[in-house]
């Protein structure tokens, strides 16, 4: 049914952080016709064009801008930032979300939920993870290298409810494992990004040293075990041969994490190593690997 038969217009959405993945969401989202704002820096411009090469289809857009503290009610919200730089980004953003306004958190790494979760109890917190692989040929020009999958879920179990309903908003799927699938991703993320910034090589590179492989497997068997504590099922060796296919998998890439060190940035290490580390002093677990990559990726900030 379309809206001049009496349906409703779709949810206009707010995409805070339109880098590479933003960026192919704020798109996918205007091509079925949802109104994107994109959330910009102050003295950013009032709108930006952005486009995505797809094999042999272009999609082109010009999306409306505003800063953080500029413009009315924020309906949705598309949380695509670094974890790293997400609080001060959307901390801004907070008196613009009304109760139980979804907000969907799509990134790397963990604990960025815990904190809007408790700053903000009243909002409906979502968290998505994907295996697109796109990259950006320049600030606003997008490829998409590698179709994948979306998928989203509740932050906290009471959030679960509205998952099926947004997902189908923004073409993603929902799962009841969402947790279980963002600490298998964290593990991933926790063996292979360090390492390749530590070595400054692309990701297929670890493959073919054995120090790495056997740090990659100590990680691995360590996230295992805060996992087990936190009630979930998991194993290290089958975590470990996950992180080597995703290595395998994105041989030529640079992680994003060897990326932001060559580029002098900060990373989100204490959002994936760190995260791993906090949560294992709760627990009493010893996670001397973790901690070991988490100290030597410091220091490099
Ligand atoms: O998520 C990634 C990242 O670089 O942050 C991986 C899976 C390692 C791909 O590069």
């Amino acid at each position: 049914m379309s809206a001049a038969s009496g349906s409703l217009p779709p949810a206009a959405w707010h995409v805070l952080g339109a880098g590479a993945i933003g960026g192919l969401w704020s798109l996918r989202l205007a091509a079925r016709g949802i109104d994107v704002t994109l959330i910009g820096r102050d003295g950013d411009a009032a709108s930006r064009t952005l486009s995505l090469e797809d094999g042999d289809t272009r999609l082109t857009h010009t999306f409306p801008q505003h800063s953080a503290t500029a413009g009315g009610e924020v309906a949705r919200l598309l949380v695509t930032t670094k974890s790293h730089v997400t609080r001060d980004a959307l901390t801004p953003l907070l008196p613009r979300l009304a109760t139980a306004t979804p907000v969907v958190l799509l990134q790397n790494g963990m604990g960025v939920e815990d904190w809007l979760c408790a700053t903000r109890p009243d909002l409906c917190v979502l968290c998505a993870i994907t295996t697109d692989g796109v990259f950006r040929r320049d600030r606003d020009s997008l490829v998409l290298a590698g179709r994948g999958d979306t998928v989203i879920g509740g932050a906290r179990p009471g959030n679960d409810a509205h998952a099926e309903r947004i997902a189908l908003e923004l073409g993603m799927m929902a799962v009841p494992d969402i947790t279980a699938r963002r600490w298998q991703k964290l593990a991933i993320n926790c063996a292979i990004n360090p390492l390749t910034a530590l070595y400054r090589c692309r990701n297929g590179d670890l493959l073919a040293k054995p120090e790495a492989l056997a740090i990659m497997r100590a990680l691995c068997s360590e996230v295992a075990a805060v996992m087990t504590a936190e009630g979930l099922a998991a194993d290290g060796d089958a975590l470990f041969r996950l992180a080597a296919a995703t290595a395998q998998k994105t041989a030529a890439n640079r992680s994003s994490m060897c990326a932001d060190v060559e580029a002098g940035r900060s990373t989100e290490i204490r959002f994936l190593n760190g995260y791993v580390v906090d949560r294992a002093r709760l627990h009493g677990i010893a996670v001397p690997e973790n901690e070991r990559m988490l100290a030597a990726v410091l220091t490099m900030h």
